[in-house]
């Protein structure tokens, strides 16, 4: 049952005109009147409802959580305290990853609504790469959100208790970490209701992966870890849409699913994301081949992408410690240095094999799951789309199960690049 508390209404037209009008930064930041504003309804996401206002000064975006599941309507009723959760992350994150998230402008807890810095300029780098563009500097730049975003809010930087209270407020976002449980790691290894796939061309495919106990055994063992490893803030929701992207500028939003977790389930969320966007290609072509280069070049961005998380993040592993991981008093000798040294490799191979599991397992639920992508939901022809999507999910299962079998992300790769043309 969901509460909806006295107070609550869901903001139309007209009530977030008057909602904004009374912030007196808000209008300052619009500028003019109220009856002046521009307002547009761009929800886009599965959840929410999202407004963009613009003034003669400026512009804001407005998100606001209702009592159900957005795309699903009232038969999906959810808790309202997702725009809680979003907000504390936002606050919880923003001294680490300033300028690389927009900034939160205001926090009604009663309309669980509130108004962000607008991004005029941006859409999602998945309608980026569906639409052919690159963006050099994107993978690289979430790579830096999340390794300074996970590295900071870990006990690698800070005392266990302030890790734990944090934790201890982020644990409360149950619901939306039921989603993920069941839509991510349960359904789309099981019959449900929710599921659904391109059919009839897959059928035969999703009944195959509901008898694949290799595969199970592995997707269940990332449930498990998704649970129980606990080792820094997550954005939660970390997929292509959740980027948005201008030719200079990156920005991630959109962090409803905020919780703590195993690291490279952001990373897993956004490595499977670009792989999705790789696999999809061919689909959006008007003559074939005309894609090639833009998915290899997809596919040096997952190089790219994990060559700067790792960088980033040992640096502040061997370096920036402040917390109760890895005292830095035992690190003293050339030898002391060494061992340190080997076991921050170590620990990214362990980091490597969850992030592949994790991109596996994302892959796998956007094609036979609920929440599907644009990627391959914009492909019309279905027997194109089914062929693309069944190569995602061959290489998705290679990834789930063979996921500690890799020592880098090129040899992950390696299957998937095309031969080099000699000259
Ligand atoms: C019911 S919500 C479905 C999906 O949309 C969100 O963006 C998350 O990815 C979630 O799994
Ligand atoms: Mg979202």
């Amino acid at each position: 049952m969901v509460t909806i508390p006295t107070g609550y209404e869901r903001l139309n037209e007209a009530g977030l005109r008057r909602w904004l009008a009374e912030q007196s930064a808000l209008v300052a930041r619009l500028g003019g009147s109220a009856e002046t504003w521009h307002v547009r309804e761009v929800s886009d996401g599965n959840l929410n409802v999202v407004y963009i206002v613009t003034g003669p000064a400026g512009g804001v975006c407005v998100k606001q959580s209702l009592p159900y599941v957005r795309v699903a309507g009232e038969s999906w009723p959810m808790p309202l305290e997702r725009a809680y959760f979003e907000q504390l992350y936002l606050r919880a994150s923003e001294p680490h990853v300033q300028g690389l998230a927009p900034a939160l402008l205001y926090y009604d807890p009663v309309r669980f609504a509130f108004a962000m810095e607008l991004l005029s300029e941006h859409i999602t780098l998945r309608h980026g790469l569906i639409a052919g563009n690159c963006y050099p500097n994107a993978a690289r730049r979430v790579a830096e959100y999340v390794a300074r975003r996970a590295f900071a809010t870990s006990v690698l930087a800070e005392p266990f208790e302030r890790v734990y209270d944090r934790l201890a407020a982020f644990s409360r976002n149950q619901a939306l970490v039921r989603i993920t449980v069941d839509l991510i790691f349960t359904h789309p290894y099981i019959v449900n209701e929710r599921n659904r796939w391109t059919t009839p061309q897959l059928d035969d495919v999703v009944a195959k992966l509901r008898t694949d106990a290799t595969l199970k055994a592995a997707a269940g063992r990332l449930g498990q870890r998704f649970l129980t490893v606990q080792e820094a803030l997550l954005h939660g929701d970390l997929h292509t849409g959740s980027v948005m992207v201008s030719a200079t500028d990156t920005q991630v939003i959109d962090a409803e699913f905020a919780a703590y977790g195993p690291i490279g389930f952001d990373l897993g969320l956004f490595v499977g994301n670009l792989l999705m966007a790789y696999f999809s290609q061919p689909g959006h072509e008007s003559r074939p081949g005309e894609r090639t280069t833009h998915a290899q070049w997809i596919l040096t961005q997952v190089s790219e992408f994990w060559a700067e998380f790792v960088r980033l993040y040992d640096s502040s592993w061997s370096s920036a410690r402040a917390g109760d991981g890895y005292p830095s008093a035992f690190f003293s000798t050339a030898e002391d240095q060494r061992a340190f040294a080997l076991e921050r490799t170590r620990g990214f191979s362990e980091l490597l094999a969850d992030t592949l599991g994790f991109a596996g397992a994302e892959i796998i639920r956007r094609i036979v799951g609920f929440a599907h992508n644009r990627d391959f939901e914009s492909i019309e022809n279905p027997e194109v789309r089914a062929g693309l999507e069944q190569r995602a999910l061959t290489f998705a299962r290679m990834l789930i199960v063979e996921s500690r079998g890799f020592k880098t992300m090129d040899e992950v790769l390696q299957s998937l690049r095309a031969p080099k043309t000699s000259t």
